[in-house]
């Protein structure tokens, strides 16, 4: 960092939580809630799951939203991210659930109770299983049906919502279910995975469109803003580059970044990264009419989702074991700092990188961050003598870093408006279920999902409410 330390943060500046509905709700057979993704695959194979902790319980919010809302407050902050589960909104024939509704007005409503906004995104890699079995993304009915969802959901809380997202990190499906074959249902195809990636894009430009569609009507209210989420990280390469590495810097910022943003304020895909994709005979499932539905997909602003930076250089071959064309392979930066437990790196100037790309090309949107976090290996946590888990060596830095980035970036014009740290109480993540915590507050799994506050509680506090990035 420069000399000079950013450690104030601007008096609009907002702080809060990111969460999401498959992540906490848990009562996953309650108010008429249809099986999702996760529930699919942990009932299928509940030892994919770290400690065999299946999707079921979330952390319990469902049951404990008042509590944790009391809580999110007394940490200082004014706003939580989370999602809406599509399968508990709506029933098996697409109409809305209302028991389902009604779970999410009460949980609305006391959030307002605490001064707790609710900012409500639409998908959360939580598609219901039957319409995954009729093709999910691939299926233009499918597609059809989240726009559906979405009207219904703007018809619901149109009133109630101003922050609205239709989907957070749109790029992880494609990836970790379609080409990586990490997640649920393991394929390894990457012409399916663009496939996917597309249908997302038209699912998300339907439902943008029938959000104005509300809004002009007067079901939506009038101050209410539409955006995306995505993981928007800069891909870096060595510092040396050859032509070769730049190129594999174009492609996977091409598919990553400019694809979800060249949709979101042109309307349009980027035809550079279109191109590369018909040379090596990958051809999107384009149909007449595709072009203006596009069109639709204009954002009010974006979240910037930030763990770690992507680093890649050109590949070793030009086609994987399974025939995919490869574009980029990972580039082991030599003095990367890792988080060992969670095999990610720190890097906190990647936050800046990209509020300098975006102030440079998209220099009017305006964007937040909208997840930033640590998880460590709970076992590896120590406890003072109350009990009270002691994390503020590692979890303190860590966010006090990027947001000093953050409060730079602002300083030099960035359009940042407000920071929300990932899983503020701890919450499960997918597969890795309860391995690595993210939270300041705990959710004790052998004290009945009990929470209590760690050590690094009081910083954030501290932070959010003075807005000055304290040092410890
Ligand atoms: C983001 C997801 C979150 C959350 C977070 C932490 O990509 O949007 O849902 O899970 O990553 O990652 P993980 O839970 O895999 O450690």
């Amino acid at each position: 960092m420069s000399d000079k330390t950013y450690d104030t943060l601007p008096d609009d500046f907002f702080f809060g939580a990111a969460m999401s509905g498959p992540q906490t709700e848990g009562m996953w057979q309650a108010h008429g809630k249809l099986e999702n993704m996760w529930d699919l695959w942990s009932n299928e194979d509940i030892r994919a799951f770290h400690n065999r902790v299946g999707s079921y319980a979330g952390n319990d919010m469902g049951a404990r939203y008042a509590e944790d809302f009391k809580i999110l407050h007394e940490l200082g902050l004014s706003s939580l991210r989370t999602s809406l589960q599509w399968s508990r909104l709506l029933d098996a024939n697409g109409k809305l659930n209302r028991e389902g509704a009604d779970f999410y007005h009460r949980y609305l409503a006391a959030a307002k109770e605490e001064g707790i906004e609710v900012f409500v995104n639409l998908y959360h890699f939580d598609m219901p299983g039957y319409l995954f079995r009729r093709g999910g993304w691939e299926s233009r009915e499918v597609v059809e049906a989240y726009a559906q969802y979405a009207r219904t959901a703007f018809e619901e809380f149109g009133q109630e919502v101003v922050h609205w997202f239709t989907f957070n990190e749109p790029i992880v499906e494609p990836e970790q279910r379609y080409e990586h074959g990490n997640w649920y249902p393991f394929v390894h195809d990457y012409q399916r995975a663009r496939n996917v990636q597309y249908g997302i894009s038209l699912a998300h430009a339907l439902a943008t469109g029938a959000f104005r569609e509300l809004q002009a009507a007067g079901v939506v209210r009038p101050d209410a803003k539409i955006g995306l989420i995505n993981c928007f990280t800069p891909p870096y390469t060595r510092e040396d580059p050859t032509p070769a590495d730049l190129e594999a810097v174009r492609m996977t910022d091409g598919i990553h970044n400019r694809w979800w943003l060249d949709l979101v304020t042109k309307g349009s895909l980027p035809t550079d990264v279109i191109d590369t994709l018909a040379e090596r005979g990958i051809t999107l499932p384009v149909r007449a009419g595709d072009k203006e539905i596009l069109a639709l997909g204009k954002v009010d602003w974006l979240g910037f989702n930030y763990y770690q930076p992507t680093r890649v250089q050109a590949p070793a071959q030009d086609t994987d074991e399974f025939g995919n064309p490869c574009f980029a392979e990972p580039y082991a930066w030599p003095h990367a700092v890792m988080n060992e437990s969670r095999g990610w790196e720190i890097y906190p100037k990647g936050i800046y990188d990209f509020a300098m790309t975006m102030t440079r090309d998209y220099p009017d949107l305006e964007w937040f961050v909208s997840e930033n976090g640590i998880g460590i290996e709970e076992h590896n946590a120590t406890r003072d003598e109350d009990g009270c888990i002691e994390d503020a060596s590692y979890r303190v830095p860590f966010v006090r870093d990027h947001l000093r980035w953050v409060a730079r970036a602002i300083a030099e014009g960035a359009k940042c408006r407000g920071y929300h740290y990932w899983g503020v109480i701890d919450c499960w993540s997918w597969n890795n279920a309860y391995k690595n915590r993210y939270g300041f507050v705990e959710v004790n799994l052998q004290d009945n999902y009990n929470r209590h506050l760690k050590e690094s509680a009081d910083w954030l506090r501290r932070v959010a409410s003075s807005h000055v990035i304290a040092e410890k």
